[in-house]
């Protein structure tokens, strides 16, 4: 794996941004729902059942904060949550990509999150989070359009990196790189995490601290 690009102070700011409170302030349906976009705002984007939530969670170090569940398609709203009493919002976005949704369904999540991702002025940047043993898919790759479309700042974050062996985390990391190359939009570096372990948790502070920063 390549080590850390942060400083230890960096690594230090993050840990400081997620030991300070994190509160759920509400589910979001609609646009009219949203918070006002007064601070800097980072979303979790990523099929359902990929670990959006046990990532929040362990950021954290809470246990049931956002609710991870193993029931997927469960997080149909946008979640959003406070960091450090009004300097960011994270956002839990709701999942894509179960098998049995109806094309209806899909219609509308992709509509929903079209007019969000477009909108909001305030967001710096969309992780998108993609679990380590399958890599990038088909539809993962339609919402790689998506966010391109919408010309979002993105990120690929590997998610549940404890399931597989280290050798297979590193040509994971480099497969979504690959893919990633021929995508401007998206950032050049892609995380890999362990909600289980705490694999790459102090450098996904670090970052979510850094943007942030950016007011
Ligand atoms: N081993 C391992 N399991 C994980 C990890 N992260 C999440 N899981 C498990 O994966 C399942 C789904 O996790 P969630 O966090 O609910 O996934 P989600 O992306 O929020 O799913 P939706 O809300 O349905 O979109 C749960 O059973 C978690 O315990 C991880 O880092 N390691
Ligand atoms: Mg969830």
């Amino acid at each position: 794996m390549t080590d850390s690009p942060f400083t230890d102070d960096e690594i230090e700011a993050g840990r400081k941004l997620f030991a300070a409170p994190v509160a759920f302030v509400k589910g979001v349906v609609d646009l009219e729902g949203l918070p006002r976009p007064d601070r800097a705002e980072v979303a979790f984007a990523g099929r359902s059942n990929v670990g959006k939530s046990s990532l929040i969670n362990a950021l954290a170090n809470r246990k049931n904060l956002a609710r991870a569940s193993n029931t997927p398609g469960r997080t149909q709203e946008l979640n959003f949550f406070d960091l450090d009493a009004g300097r960011a919002y994270l956002v839990d976005l709701p999942g894509y990509g179960f098998a049995e949704a109806p094309k209806s369904h899909v219609d509308a999540w992709t509509r929903l999150m079209l007019d969000y991702l477009r909108h909001r002025a305030n967001l710096k940047r969309v992780f998108l989070l993609i679990d380590a043993r399958r890599g990038l898919g088909s539809v993962d790759k339609d919402v790689l359009d998506l966010l391109d479309k919408s010309a979002v700042n993105y990120q690929v974050v590997l998610t549940k990196a404890d399931k597989i062996k280290k050798s297979e985390l590193a040509s994971a990391v480099d497969s979504a790189l690959a893919v990633l190359k021929k995508r401007p939009a998206a950032h050049p570096r892609v995380m890999a995490t362990s909600s289980e372990k705490g694999l790459g948790l102090p450098d996904l502070r670090a970052e979510i601290n850094a943007l942030a920063s950016q007011g």
